[in-house]
């Protein structure tokens, strides 16, 4: 049964999200709202009319940065009122969104919000430091949101394995599209679940 009583929060964090939330199809209920959220220059490129700057200098690739960014954003928690249900995601490995997205996961849970979170796990080659802090990312989001998702981006590899020519732009837009799929699910899950 449909019902207009919740209120979503669909929020793209960091690179990686934002290049996501910038390509899924708007839907225009009134009980659905767009969230853009990064701790440096690429929130420019949202298209969202929602957007927080969490912070001005960038993480350097580092979670705890964008941890303590999102714990001193008022902004952060004023996008938290009077929601019911979040959908949020990003790529873990980097700092913005391995970092902020745990922050936002926490304080919903303590505001009662239900959080549904779809997260990108980063390529082998992107190092021990990426895959040691894409593991605590949703370790930490395992704790706090209702639900994770997370979509290896060394399964898309294995899809293209065979075509060596393959950009690493190509592979992301896989992973993007797959991404897509699964947040539209969940905004539908979550509108037609009372
Ligand atoms: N699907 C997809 N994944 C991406 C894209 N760009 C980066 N990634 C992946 O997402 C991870 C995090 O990258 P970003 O989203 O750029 O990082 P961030 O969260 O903004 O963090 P910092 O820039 O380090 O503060 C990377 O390690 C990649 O695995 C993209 O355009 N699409
Ligand atoms: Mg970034």
């Amino acid at each position: 049964m449909k019902t207009l009583t919740k209120t979503i929060k669909v929020m793209g964090i960091g690179g990686a999200g934002i290049n996501v939330l910038n390509s899924l199809n708007l839907t225009s209920a009134s009980n659905i709202g767009y969230l853009a959220i990064d701790t440096s220059k690429p929130l420019g490129r949202s298209r969202m009319n929602r957007k927080i700057q969490i912070g001005v200098t960038g993480t350097d690739g580092n979670p705890t940065v964008g941890q303590v960014m999102a714990e001193q954003s008022k902004e952060l928690i004023d996008a938290l009122q009077n929601v019911s249900d979040i959908v949020l995601f990003c790529g873990t490995g980097g700092g913005c969104g391995s970092g902020v997205s745990p922050v936002v996961a926490k304080l919903a849970k303590q505001m009662g919000i239900k959080v549904y979170a779809v997260v990108t796990f980063p390529f082998q080659h992107e190092g021990p430091v990426r895959f040691l802090q894409a593991t605590q990312a949703v370790a930490k989001l395992q704790e706090y949101a209702d639900s994770v998702k997370v979509i290896l981006n060394e399964s898309i590899n294995l899809k293209i394995k065979d075509d060596l020519t393959t950009p690493l732009t190509t592979a992301f837009g896989l992973i993007d599209k797959e991404m897509q799929l699964e947040i539209d699910s969940l905004i539908e899950f979550v509108s037609n679940n009372a």
